[in-house]
C-alpha cells in the first residue's frame, strides 16, 4: 500500500532538487558573466599609449672645440606606443654639485615608436663633484602619460669656456 505522505515528500525533495539545480546553473551563468565583465572592464581600462624615457648615456667632453672639457652630453631614448603619431615634451634638469641647476624644455612630434635625443649642454660643466640629470617627460598625444629617469656621473675637475646653451638633436 502507497504511503500518500511519502509520495509527497518525494514529489517535494524532488521539486526541491529541480529548483536547487536551476539556482545552481543561474548562479554559474551569473558568474560567469562577472567574471567576462571583470575582464572587459581590465582590458578597457588598460593603458594602451604610454611613454618609457631612459637615459642611455651621461658624459662630459669638449664639443665646441673650446679647448674646455666643460660639454656635457646627454643621450635620451624615448619608446612610445601603439600609435601612429606622438606629442610629448621633456624637462631635461642638470644639476651641478653646488645645486645650481638648468633645466630646458624640448616639445617633440614623433611619427616612430622609438625617438633618440642628443642632449648638449654647452659650457656647463664648470665645477668638480657629482652631476645629476633627469629626465621627466610626459606624453601628451594621443594620450597623457609621465614617465622619469635619473643619472649621476662625475666629470673630473671642472673648467669655465663661456656662457651656458643647451641644444636637442
Ligand atoms: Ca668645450
Ligand atoms: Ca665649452
Amino acid at each position: 500500500m502507497p504511503n500518500p505522505t511519502r509520495k509527497i515528500l518525494a514529489n517535494k525533495f524532488g521539486n526541491l532538487k529541480i529548483l536547487m539545480l536551476g539556482f545552481f546553473l543561474i548562479s554559474l551563468m551569473l558568474g560567469s558573466n562577472a567574471v567576462n565583465a571583470y575582464q572587459h572592464s581590465a582590458q578597457t581600462t588598460a593603458p594602451t599609449h604610454s611613454i618609457t624615457v631612459a637615459i642611455t648615456h651621461a658624459s662630459y667632453t669638449d664639443l665646441d672645440n673650446d679647448g674646455f672639457e666643460d660639454d656635457v652630453v646627454v643621450i635620451s631614448d624615448f619608446y612610445l606606443q601603439n600609435d601612429n603619431f606622438y606629442e610629448f615634451i621633456y624637462f631635461i634638469t642638470l644639476i651641478l654639485p653646488s645645486g645650481t641647476y638648468y633645466q630646458y624644455l624640448v616639445q617633440v612630434w614623433a611619427w616612430v615608436d622609438y625617438v633618440s635625443i642628443t642632449n648638449s649642454f654647452y659650457n656647463h660643466a664648470t665645477e668638480s663633484g657629482n652631476y645629476t640629470v633627469i629626465i621627466e617627460a610626459w606624453l601628451l598625444n594621443p594620450d597623457v602619460y609621465y614617465d622619469a629617469s635619473v643619472v649621476i656621473f662625475d666629470p673630473p675637475g671642472g673648467s669655465d669656456g663661456g656662457k651656458p646653451t643647451f641644444g636637442a638633436t
